[in-house]
């Protein structure tokens, strides 16, 4: 951001400034420090507790390592293909041009899978890896859940710091755990006073990457195929670096001691990747193990790294806007506050990198370790609305201008202007194939959205040119994607298109309720970008705008798309995701919203909808309609019901099986609540349930 930028958004935090500074953050932040007692209890063992810096993240079991539980540590970074597409793959590709109604013909980037095809091949590659396992040993030999007793765990959010305690053989063991913010280095402290030195020794372990496995969860990788890849090892006398040969994959794992271990050898368990070094004392033995692309010229020391953890940590929870609710006597309110609290945490760890993040952030592979480009919403928005413009930088919007020309290329290739954003990608850009990735639509308008926020709050000049070449080829799509019906005399979402329930098909669907109404969104955005930048807009954007389909409806409540039957009697159409809600709570109001039919469809929803298989973030979704049509207190009840466990880890997807974590939901609780502690443009300010007393500082109105 330039200077000017700054300056606007300085003087936006001084004329903010009667409110700051009240609240003492970090002790707000202190009473909802993750605890866990027992190894017992199997919240403890489903979720991990981690330290991480948005690109990077070690998963780490009761003992504070992955000594009993092979958690994962995972990388926007480490990727791997299964080297090469057999030619075979290849030739068994066959292209589905068009779909009957299409036209023009809308080439899908690949058909469905047959056997092993490329699409298949393509979808799996390159899949995120598992960097690898750091653990302790007893007297050389694993250690099981049931060699430990008086376990006992805390996370520290204010210093990112993991301290964990547990019994072992009649002694006490001690462990502290942490993250670099700018290195993917984590620095560990075992101590164990009364054991012997050389009691304890500490292991590495690498895995082969395991390459079918759509969702990988826990635990990622395959241990018993050494044979498939190479680690070799250099080493100094307080410091030994490994290199690892996965494929065409490398990666450096540099591990320093400074601290009880002196003139320790990393020795090799003979047949395998497992590396090991014994302490030599038991008081106190300080390491670090740093993994990397290359080779690393330099790895910071245990004290440096908590340095930092902690001067990060304090910042974290300094910047940007802040929610105190602890004051409200209502139970819900401080659960409320839990929520909101660990989810900041966590997704300063698993959804700050310079990828969006995938669903599962970095504690498992879900798609491959693959992500949405439709679900960056969900992931990213939350930190433009609480002012952590600092974490946002690292993905938006250098991700659009990262994929802007495979996005040209793609809407190109199907006969439109402009971008079309893809869906399922890798960092690189390519979009997995499949129907639903090449039908999907509701990606594309997200820029806006992104955009607009961010000019809410630094409207200036350098706001609208750093986003305009990206908004501009967005609405070039979006302007000629539309098809002119010239019975209805309006311009069609017409098929195929996916909806975001992808539970409709494709070849039938057409003008789609909260598509629709997002493409307006979209359109509109632009043509004030256009204005504020006294650039004439284009006629054609106009005409699409304003004639675009209306709204369908039936029977006096909004309907999710055109052609439909038995809105609210057929099972298939009451469940997955209601994102008719968003019309109104996520978006504005569209001046084509008729608030009776509105109204009517929310009771709807809320009588029939099926919300056994709900995704996490539609009671986000929810949440913010229900604001917006204030109902603070069923915003909450919503905000309440999403599946969080007590480290604040959101439950899986929904009904398809998608593993826990779904961070997408702990994106939506925040920006829920930024609704409820700032409002939205027409009507800012606070709208807690009545009788709370939360204080607030630093938020704006949404939009
Ligand atoms: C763990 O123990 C601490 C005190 O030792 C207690 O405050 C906390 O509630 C316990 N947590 C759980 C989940 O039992
Ligand atoms: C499929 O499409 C690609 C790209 O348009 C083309 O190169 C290839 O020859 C086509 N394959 C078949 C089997 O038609
Ligand atoms: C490390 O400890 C194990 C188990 O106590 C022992 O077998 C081994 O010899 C030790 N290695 C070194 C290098 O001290
Ligand atoms: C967490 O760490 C901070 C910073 O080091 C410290 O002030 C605070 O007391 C710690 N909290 C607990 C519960 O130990
Ligand atoms: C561990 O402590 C228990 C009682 O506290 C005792 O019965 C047992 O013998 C001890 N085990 C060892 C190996 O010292
Ligand atoms: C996009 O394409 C243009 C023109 O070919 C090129 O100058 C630019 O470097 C490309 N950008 C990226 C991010 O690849
Ligand atoms: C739509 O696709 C389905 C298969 O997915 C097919 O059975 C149906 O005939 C198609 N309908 C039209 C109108 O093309
Ligand atoms: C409207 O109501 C009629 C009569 O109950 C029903 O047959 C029809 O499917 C409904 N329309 C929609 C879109 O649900
Ligand atoms: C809104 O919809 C209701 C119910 O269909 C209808 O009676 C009313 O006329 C509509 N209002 C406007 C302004 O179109
Ligand atoms: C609601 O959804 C669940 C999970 O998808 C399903 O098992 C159940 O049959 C649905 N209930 C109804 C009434 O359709
Ligand atoms: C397990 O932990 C959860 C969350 O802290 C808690 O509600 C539950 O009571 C615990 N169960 C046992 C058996 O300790
Ligand atoms: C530490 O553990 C005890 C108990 O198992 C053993 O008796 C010791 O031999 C051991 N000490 C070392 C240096 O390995």
């Amino acid at each position: 951001m330039s200077w000017l930028a700054w300056y606007v958004g300085a003087l936006w935090l001084v004329l903010t400034a009667p409110c700051f500074a009240a609240i003492d953050r970090l002790q707000v932040v202190d009473k909802f420090n993750p605890q866990r007692n027992s190894t017992a209890n199997k919240t403890d063992w489903e979720t991990p507790l981690q330290v991480g810096n948005g690109n990077f993240a070690f998963n780490a079991d009761i003992t504070g390592l992955q000594t009993i539980k092979p958690f994962n540590t995972l990388s926007v970074w480490g990727w791997h293909n299964s080297t090469p597409p057999p030619t075979d793959i290849i030739l068994q590709r066959t292209n589905r041009t068009s779909w009957p109604e299409a036209e023009p013909p809308t080439p899908l980037s690949d058909p469905e899978p047959e056997k092993i095809t490329y699409s298949e091949w393509q979808r799996r590659n390159p899949h995120r890896i598992n960097l690898g396992r750091v653990g302790l040993l007893y007297n050389g030999k694993e250690i099981a859940a049931q060699d430990i007793s008086e376990t006992k765990q805390r996370l520290n959010l204010s210093s990112g710091v993991i301290a964990s305690a547990f019994t072992l053989d009649n002694s006490s063991v001690e462990v502290e755990t942490m993250a670099s913010p700018s290195l993917d280095a984590l620095a560990f402290r075992i101590q164990a006073e009364s054991l012997e030195p050389g009691n304890l020794s500490v292991f590495l372990d690498f895995p082969y990457p395991v390459t079918n496995k759509k969702f990988e969860a826990p635990y990622m990788g395959n241990y018993r195929v050494p044979d498939k890849h190479t680690t070799t090892i250099k080493q100094w006398s307080s410091r030994a670096e490994l290199k690892r040969q996965i494929d065409g994959t490398t990666y450096f794992v540099n591990v320093a001691w400074d601290t009880g271990t002196p003139n320790t050898k990393i020795r090799r368990v003979s047949g395998s990747h497992r590396f090991m070094f014994n302490t030599t004392s038991a008081t106190q033995v300080n390491f670090v193990v740093h993994y990397s692309r290359s080779s690393p010229g330099f790895t910071p020391g245990f004290e440096a790294i908590k340095r930092d953890s902690k001067w990060f940590w304090q910042n974290y929870w300094k910047d940007g806007a802040f929610i105190d609710c602890t004051s409200t006597a209502d139970p819900k309110a401080q659960e409320l506050q839990r929520r909101i609290i660990q989810s900041q945490y966590l997704l300063a760890v698993n959804s700050a990198g310079t990828d969006p993040p995938q669903e599962s952030g970095l504690v498992n592979n879900g798609w491959y370790g693959k992500f949405h480009m439709e679900m960056v919403f969900w992931h990213l928005a939350h930190w433009e609305r609480w002012g952590k413009w600092e974490r946002l930088g690292t993905v938006i919007p250098s991700i659009y201008n990262r994929f802007l020309n495979s996005s040209v290329v793609r809407a190109t290739s199907q006969g439109y202007e402009g971008a079309r954003w893809g869906k399922m990608s890798d960092s690189e850009g390519v979009s997995s194939p499949g129907e639903v990735n090449s039908l999907l639509i509701w990606q594309q308008p997200h820029p806006f959205y992104f955009a607009e926020l961010e000019y809410s709050v630094f409207p200036t000049q350098h706001t609208l040119q750093k986003w305009h070449p990206i908004l501009e080829a967005t609405s070039r799509f979006m302007v000629s994607f539309p098809r002119y019906n010239s019975e209805t005399k309006v311009y069609d979402l017409a098929p195929p298109i996916h909806i975001v329930s992808e539970n409709t098909r494709p070849n039938m669907t057409k003008n789609p309720t909260f598509e629709l109404a997002y493409w307006r969104f979209g359109l509109q955005t632009m043509s004030s970008w256009y204005t504020r930048q006294s650039i004439p807009v284009p006629s054609k954007l106009t005409e699409v705008y304003e004639n675009l389909a209306p709204f369908p409806h039936a029977n006096g409540t909004y309907i999710h798309s055109e052609n439909l039957a038995g809105m609210w009697t057929d099972p298939r159409l009451t469940s997955n995701h209601p994102a008719l809600a968003g019309i109104f709570g996520m978006l504005p109001p569209d001046p084509r919203l008729n608030y009776t039919l509105f109204t009517s469809t929310m009771a709807h929803i809320y009588e029939r909808w099926n919300f056994t298989g709900a995704y996490g973030w539609d009671y986000a979704l929810l949440a913010m309609t229900a604001v917006r049509m204030g109902d603070s207190q069923r915003a909450v009840d919503l905000l309440l019901d999403m599946g969080m466990d007590d480290a604040g880890y959101p439950a899986g997807g929904g009904r398809s099986g998608v593993p826990a974590p779904y961070f997408p939901s702990s994106g939506g609780l925040l920006l829920a609540s930024a609704m409820l502690a700032g409002g939205w443009r027409e009507l800012g300010g606070r709208h807690w349930p009545k009788g709370w007393t939360c204080e607030a500082e630093g938020f704006g109105p949404g939009i």
